[in-house]
């Protein structure tokens, strides 16, 4: 069914005549834009929905991430003229999922489009997607760049087309998705399917499509449009290499049932690379013979749990960077969380031994015991939320 997507409200009931608020259309469509560092392009794009949804109740919500070259304010300058308009500005956070996301739960129409603010997305078809969904003929629609009419020729490089396709082939065998395009950005789809599937919805990321699509096991009826993937016009494109991580983190989470996220991986990764930081530098200084085995083991202990930290800062939370005296402050709290872990790994390694007497169990057990609660604990008070 599809909800109140009826046209305007009669206006001939109005209780008693003067004074009383006309009743205002009921909303059609809600179009969400993430942006970040899109100031020159809001106000183009925002000229070009004024036309080609003329004749329909829409309204647009900008989430932007505290952009340094105030896309925000550029919003609010646009909003000041125009009730249609809104800005979400987020501070203190970054990501693409999580802004889409929440522009769709701050916003209210029956049916919500999600698009880039760059105008590599062709606009216009918008009100076909828009039919499509009113007609029921679909509850999500997706702007395909992969189905017959469609091109990816705006795509900034030959490596990100190379990933696009590859990561399009992984996404349909791993996650049996079939849709022929669920990496794209340019997306309509009914409420209320959207709030049943978004409290299992990755907020780290940048493929909130694919996270819908797999959520939502082949469940939504689902139709593509093809369009044409234009050129970006102002600014630039901001999914770096690390794109490539966050699909592969996503593929996981979905695989185990959100068992196993892309960032305690990652952190599971960066412990094993300082255990090899520790055990060089150890040898380098007893063979050096600068150091008794004691100090040195100390030394070499304080190095790789500041390689830990450098590298989590810059992989593992780098949607969080902690930069400057938070930085600082960062450092010596892992310092902790790292010395109250291996006493934790020790403990249980102990324990086992005592009753299997098997070193390995032991081992691996303890080990596994550290890196759970060195994540689990500087995720609290190391990089936190705010
Ligand atoms: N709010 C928010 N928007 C983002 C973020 N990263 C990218 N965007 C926006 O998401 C859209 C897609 O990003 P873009 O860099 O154009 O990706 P590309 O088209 O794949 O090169 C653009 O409108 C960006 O401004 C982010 O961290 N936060
Ligand atoms: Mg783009």
């Amino acid at each position: 069914m599809i909800e109140s997507a009826t046209p305007a409200a009669p206006a001939a009931h109005s209780p008693a005549g003067a004074g009383a608020p006309r009743p205002q259309r009921a909303l059609q469509l809600s179009v969400i834009i993430p942006t970040f560092n899109e100031r020159g392009n809001v106000a183009v794009l925002f000229r070009r929905l004024q036309t080609t949804l003329a004749g329909i109740a829409w309204e647009v919500v900008f989430v932007d991430d505290n952009s340094p070259d105030g896309t925000w304010q550029a919003v609010r300058e646009l909003a000041a003229g125009d009730g249609r308009v809104r800005c979400l500005r987020r501070i203190g956070r970054r990501g693409l999922s999580g802004a889409c996301i929440e522009g769709i739960l701050a916003s209210s129409a029956p049916v919500v489009a999600v698009m880039d603010a760059d105008l590599q997305h062709d606009e216009t078809q918008l009100p076909r997607m828009l039919k499509l969904i009113e007609d029921g003929a679909a509850e999500l629609v997706v702007g395909s760049r992969y189905v017959e009419g469609g091109s990816a020729h705006g795509l900034a490089d030959k490596r990100r087309v190379g990933f696009s396709v590859a990561a399009t082939m992984m996404a349909k065998k791993l996650l049996g998705v079939a849709i022929a395009d669920p990496m794209s950005g340019f997306f309509m789809i009914r409420r209320d399917c959207f709030e049943d599937l978004a409290p299992s919805l990755s907020i780290q990321g940048f493929k909130i499509l694919l996270d819908i699509v797999a959520t939502g096991h082949g469940r939504l009826r689902t139709v593509e449009v093809p369009f044409k993937f234009g050129a970006r016009q102002h600014g630039e494109s901001k999914l770096d290499s690390m794109v490539a991580m966050d699909f592969f983190g996503l593929v996981l989470a979905k695989l185990t049932r959100d068992l196993v996220s892309l960032r305690f991986l990652l952190f599971a990764l960066v412990g094993g690379f300082g255990l090899i930081v520790h055990m060089l530098t150890l040898d380098l200084l007893l063979v050096a013979g600068v150091a008794s085995f004691a100090t040195a083991q100390t030394v070499a202990a304080l190095v790789a749990m500041t390689s830990n930290f450098l590298l989590n800062n810059a992989l593992t939370y780098r949607d969080q960077r902690l930069k400057a005296f938070a930085l600082l402050r960062g450092l010596l709290v892992f310092y902790i969380v790292c010395a109250v872990g291996l006493l934790a790994n020790v403990g249980v390694a102990f324990s086992i031994y005592d009753q299997e007497q098997n070193w390995w169990l032991a081992g691996v057990s303890g080990a596994l015991m550290g890196v759970v609660w060195n994540y689990a604990v500087s995720s609290l008070f190391v990089w936190r939320r705010r």
